[in-house]
């Protein structure tokens, strides 16, 4: 383990010469690191969970570019794991109490909170590219979770998100600069061709390793994605289970209408400092079209063709 000094230091010496990037969500700046774009704020955690974090064989890591269904994934997972004593807890479920974030921490927080101390199985999160995932996660026989977005929509997200972080009286980010940012893959962890496609082919090669989600499939068919998910964990439902309905019962407790409108996200903020309330909007698989401009369209399509044509991969719009 390094100490807080060596970590500091470290931190210093690396940081001092890595090109630095404006953030298109706040006044933060985004360092390129190893191929991705990572937020000052986070810097310090990722260098030292690069070297100091540990995976256990029974850890289960969710992975996602920002603004791809993180939230929904932490609590799909959370409940899926902990599900035989979650709904004897009833009204005093975590789920119904605080933010999915503060449930499943991502591993660069590890220096706020000691996630040595989280009883196995532990749930913990990272943005991190694949090739930037500390080595003991692919080494060891973790299992990884990835969510993935169209673009379009993470994009929309992602603008709304920082538009709700300027406050509601702030002129809007202005679309076309953050869209353009975007574009050239200059946002918190992107490129978000090379964060899916990174996970893509690494899903391909290790199936039983990772499992490639797509929030739109999820959208569309929750409950067969939950039971995916507990098949993928080795916690299959049993037939029990079906029959009591425990597979619904986690889907609406999951469902953006029940979590938007619990106290526990409407007020406070994430270990982040960001509102709870931020993440959790409409929800919804195509509001681009109410945004972006043909234009834009037709650029990221380009994009979308040019990066993800060749490995066989596209999104639903
Ligand atoms: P993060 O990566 O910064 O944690 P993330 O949770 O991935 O953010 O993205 C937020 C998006 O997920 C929002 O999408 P929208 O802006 O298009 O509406 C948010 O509404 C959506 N979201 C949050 N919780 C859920 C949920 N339970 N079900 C479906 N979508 C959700």
């Amino acid at each position: 383990m390094s100490t807080e000094k060596e970590v500091a230091d470290e931190f210093e010496a690396k940081i001092k010469n890595l090109p630095r990037e404006k953030n298109l969500v706040n006044d933060v700046h985004l360092y390129y690191y190893q191929g991705c774009w990572i937020p000052d704020l986070i810097c310090s955690g990722v260098f030292s969970s690069e070297r100091n974090f540990m995976a256990r064989d029974d850890d289960i890591i969710l992975s996602s570019c920002p603004k791809s269904g993180t939230t929904w994934l932490k609590a799909l997972l959370f409940s899926i794991v902990n599900r035989t004593y979650l709904f004897a807890l009833a009204d005093n479920n975590p789920l119904l109490k605080v933010n999915p974030h503060e449930l499943v921490p991502f591993i660069y927080h590890s220096q706020s909170l000691n996630i040595e101390t989280i009883p196995p199985p532990r749930l913990l999160a990272t943005h991190l590219l694949y090739d930037l995932l500390p080595p003991s996660i692919k080494t060891s026989s973790c299992k990884i979770v990835y969510v993935s977005r169209n673009p379009m929509d993470q994009f929309i997200s992602l603008w709304h998100f920082s538009c709700k972080l300027k406050g509601a009286e702030a002129e809007p980010h202005h679309l076309e600069e953050c869209f353009d940012r975007f574009c050239r893959g200059i946002h918190a962890f992107g490129p978000f061709w090379d964060h899916v496609l990174g996970y893509w082919k690494a899903s391909l090669e290790r199936p039983h390793k990772i499992l490639f989600l797509k929030y739109e499939e999820l959208k569309k068919d929750t409950a067969s994605n939950i039971k995916k998910l507990a098949e993928f964990l080795e916690l299959p439902f049993s037939e029990d289970e079906e029959k009591q309905g425990v597979v619904e019962e986690i889907l609406t407790l999951c469902s953006l209408e029940n979590l938007k409108n619990l106290a526990a996200n409407k007020n406070g903020t994430t270990r982040t400092g960001f509102p709870n309330s931020a993440y959790f909007r409409k929800g919804e698989v195509g509001d681009w079209k109410n945004f972006l401009t043909a234009s834009m369209v037709e650029r990221m399509e380009k994009i979308m063709k040019e990066k993800f044509g060749k490995y066989n991969f596209s999104f639903e719009s």
